[in-house]
This record gives C-alpha cells, structure tokens and sequence, in this order.
C-alpha cells in the first residue's frame, strides 16, 4: 500500500565561517526541489526575528552583552523556530538546516568563560537532526581563504578554537566532510547523504537532542 504520510528530515549543516555551509544549503535545496522533494532553507541565526534583531546588533558590534546572555538569546533564536520547524517536519517537508545548537555551543564555549555543559543545557530537547554533515576545514585552508568580514567572531585563532570544540560535540548524527573540495564534488557528496537520510527517516519519529557531558 503507498505509503500517505512521511515526515521530512531535519539535516543539519555544522562547521566553522568560511566553511561553505550557506552556499551549499542553497544548492542542496535547489537540487532537492528539481528532484519535486520538498525542502527549505533555514539558517541560524535568524536575524529577521525579534531576538535575532538584538543578535544581529551583538554581531556587528553594535551593542555589547555578557557572554552568558547572548549565548541564551541565540539558543532562544531557535526556540522561536521550534513549532515551525516541527510543523514543516511533519508536513513532509525537509529542512536544510544553515548551523543549529552545535554552533551554539561551540562558539560560546570557545570563549573559554563558559564551559561546555551550561552551553549544552538550554538546547536541550530542541528537534536533534538526522543528520548533521560537519564541514571541516584545516587551519591552513581557512587562512587561505580568508576574507573574514568585520563581525565578531571573524577571525583564525577564534575559529580555531571553535574548531576544538566542535569535535566535542561528535554524535551519533555527525558525518564529517572535508569541506576544502570544490563546490560540486562537495555539493555531489552532501546530496547523496541527504536524499539516503530522506529515505530512512520517513517512517521515523523526530527525536529531541539530549547533551550530556
Ligand atoms: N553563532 C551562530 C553563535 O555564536 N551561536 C549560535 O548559536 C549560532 C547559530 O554567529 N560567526 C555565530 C557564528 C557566526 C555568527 O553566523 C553568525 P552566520 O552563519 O555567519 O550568519
Ligand atoms: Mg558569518
């Protein structure tokens, strides 16, 4: 009997700036919908909402807040999202996922001022993604290609550090990728892993992240 209702996958891309995530998002949307699969994009943070107003300010040096606060406003960032991401999830539809609680505590915790379990507690029972496709890239790949932006956070030895931190973070879910390939080769490999996902979680129910460290 054909199958009438299968839920979208939540897929995750994870990975410090300048790794490519954002524009292979875009892609792996463009060629999910040409293969008639329904998929959006969303993107951590969501600068477009009211928390993510005050983030957008905080990033751009606009505004300054301790570092505990502003890790709470972009884990609320996504809260925010969480009954849409549910509802698109249930209504069939897969979503490409531009960073997600991993970054979250990454970042915070390369701070060093934090540590890693109080980052991991307000992310806690978020949808946890089928699959998160981790894109690495070298230290020396990430100095070649530069061209870090004016935004806190945008710079090799932070990132590095965020680096560290993320390899913390490695779970059942976690696929890594060498992000220094080019676009194609990279976008050929991220497209297989999504549409196997697709597949295999249809009839699975959405799961709730649980860090425990
Ligand atoms: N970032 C992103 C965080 O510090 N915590 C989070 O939870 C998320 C989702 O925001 N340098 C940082 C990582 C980036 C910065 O993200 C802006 P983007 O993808 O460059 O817009
Ligand atoms: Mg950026």
């Amino acid at each position: 009997m054909a199958k009438t209702s299968r839920r979208g996958a939540l897929i995750v891309l994870e990975g410090c700036d300048r790794s490519g995530k954002s524009t292979q998002c875009s892609k792996l949307v463009e060629r999910l919908n040409n293969l008639k699969i329904p998929a959006k994009k969303i993107s951590f943070p969501d600068r477009s909402t009211p928390i993510g107003t005050i983030i957008d300010q905080y990033l751009s040096r606009k505004i300054d807040l301790p570092d505990r606060s502003v890790h709470l406003l972009f884990s609320a960032n996504r809260w925010e999202l969480e009954p849409e991401i549910h509802k698109q999830i249930q209504s069939g539809v897969t979503l490409i996922v531009d960073r997600y609680s991993y970054s979250g505590i990454a970042f915070t915790s390369a701070k060093k001022c934090v540590n890693l379990n109080w980052c991991c507690a307000p992310e806690n029972g978020l949808p946890k993604p089928d699959l998160v496709m981790f894109l690495k890239l070298s230290l020396e790949e990430m100095m070649k290609r530069g061209g870090f932006g004016e935004e806190r956070y945008e710079n090799t030895e932070f990132q590095n550090e965020v680096d560290k931190k993320f390899e913390k973070l490695k779970g059942d879910n976690f696929i890594q990728i060498d992000a220094a390939k080019d676009i194609f080769s990279l976008n050929n490999c991220l497209i297989e892993l999504v549409l196997k996902t697709i597949n295999d979680v249809e009839d699975q129910p959405l799961k709730e992240i649980d860090f425990n460290f």
